[in-house]
């Protein structure tokens, strides 16, 4: 399914495991030294965090209740709208004097979510983003470019710390500027690439219109993250940037990437389940899901210090794998995420996920791998607009090739959604680029 490289670097995978010790735990010890950290961290949120005993008291719980795993499902869950009542810091686990490091969520509406790590904390999050980093491939003779933004989004943080570990050579180049990101790896022989999938895109369209050749510089391994992206697209970046491209996954309010992040099998992204516990619900009823089961994905922060999320809803829609990695690695590993249940968008009743789009347009052949989303109402009616690059071949096409192409992918659409969507095509390169996360749906709906 993938590059013979892609092959060759699964076998060389299963000798390089960052801390085995953790990392391929038998399961019965591993839920063992789940539940110890579990009831620590039960005992101490509800002695020290208001929001948290006010919460359990309401529900009945108390830590004590707590004597296996399958008890968690007795707690309730913790929700942004907590984070956002407790701003900045009511969350916080521990006095302000401990806490020596504060990044923010990347949330674009109303105040951010501020998260606190103590120095216990940073030691963590840095082998943990060791932990997938190495499971990515990356090793000491690595030159890691990192094109995250450094300051209170997580990623570029918590990969340098990672890196450096390691003992890779870290750029901390930060995002912005894709010219000057193309000048230093070519001319510092960049061989791992940090940033968003989307963006790892935007630098091979760059070099291409330069004319200059992505596979003349020396990256080896792309570690893309922080978005939704499907399989069509890793295929595609592989292709025109000649790396290995591997997801990893995370988020600031409970811990940054490191998280979880996958192994070069690529079959999942192995989630750090010594220091967080997952557990699947059903989005609408709240009710854990049997493994395996589609549906969003809770955690409970088992070490975290400072900022210690319990039964977090993170919106995010996967599921669970706990069957056996061919790497050796034990911990279950999340599915590549459909993309959050708040990007859902309900098209006449039907729901839709921009990956699901996605997936469509990577197959045909003419769409450039950028596109966008406008929802709208006329009169009543939800219209769903696919506004696609293509390829100047197309755009400059006559009107009817042009028109048969647009019914084909309409077509395709429709088959795959289950509801209608108009296709507009727009010239290569029209659609706003993102130096982070990109942003794919404009809903235009009053809500
Ligand atoms: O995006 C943390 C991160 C940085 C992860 C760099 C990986 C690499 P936030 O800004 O708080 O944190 O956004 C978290 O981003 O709930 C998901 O919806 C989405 N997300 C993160 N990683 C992935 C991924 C960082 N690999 C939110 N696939 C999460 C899909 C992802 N979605």
């Amino acid at each position: 399914m993938y590059s013979t490289k892609a092959a060759g670097a699964a076998d060389q995978d299963r000798a390089r495991i960052w801390d085995p010790l953790h990392e391929c735990m038998d399961r019965e010890e591993l839920e063992l030294l789940q539940l110890t950290r579990l009831r620590s961290t039960l005992e101490r949120v509800y002695r020290d965090v208001p929001c948290y005993r006010r919460k359990f008291d309401a529900a009945g719980v108390r830590p004590g209740n707590v004597k296996s795993l399958d008890d968690l499902a007795q707690l309730p869950f913790t929700t942004k709208d907590d984070l956002r009542e407790s701003y900045p810091y009511g969350m916080f686990a521990v006095p302000l004097r401990e806490v020596v490091r504060i990044h923010s969520s990347s949330g674009t509406t109303g105040k951010p979510t501020v998260v606190g790590y103590t120095r216990a904390d940073l030691q963590n999050w840095t082998e943990l983003a060791a932990r997938f980093m190495t499971a990515a491939g990356v090793t000491e003779d690595d030159i890691v470019h990192i094109a995250f933004g450094y300051g209170l989004f997580t990623g570029a943080f918590g990969l340098h710390y990672g890196a450096e570990r390691i003992g890779a050579s870290v750029i901390p180049m930060s995002s912005g500027n894709t010219d000057k990101q193309i000048m230093i790896m070519q001319d510092y022989r960049s061989t791992a690439l940090v940033c968003t999938p989307s963006y790892a895109l935007t630098v091979a369209d760059r070099m291409e219109k330069l004319g200059l050749d992505p596979h003349s510089l020396s990256l080896r391994v792309g570690l893309f993250g922080a978005e939704p992206w499907t399989e069509e697209m890793r295929r595609e970046i592989e292709q025109r940037l000649g790396l290995i491209a591997t997801d990893n996954y995370g988020l600031s309010e409970v811990m940054g990437p490191g998280v979880a992040g996958e192994c070069l099998q690529r079959g999942g992204m192995h989630i750090f389940e010594d220091h967080f516990i997952p557990e699947i619900i059903d989005p609408d009823s709240g009710e854990v899901l049997p493994a395996g089961e589609v549906g969003e994905l809770v955690l409970t922060c088992v070490t975290k210090e400072a900022f210690p999320m319990i039964r977090y809803r993170t919106r995010d829609i996967t599921r669970l794998d706990y069957s056996r990695c061919a790497c050796g690695r034990t911990h279950a590993r999340i599915a590549k995420t459909m993309g959050r249940s708040d990007d859902m968008l309900i098209i006449k009743g039907v729901n839709v996920f921009p990956t699901q789009i996605e997936e469509v347009l990577f197959q045909v052949e003419g769409c450039e791998p950028h596109y966008q989303l406008v929802v709208d109402k006329v009169g009543a009616m939800d219209v769903l607009e696919v506004q696609v690059e293509v390829n100047e071949r197309i755009f400059f096409d006559e009107m009817k090739k042009q028109r048969a192409f647009v019914d084909a992918l309409e077509k395709k659409l429709a088959s795959t959604l289950g509801v209608g969507a108009r296709v507009k095509l727009v010239e290569p390169s029209s659609i706003t680029r993102h130096e982070g996360k990109a942003q794919r749906v404009i809903d235009r709906r009053t809500r």
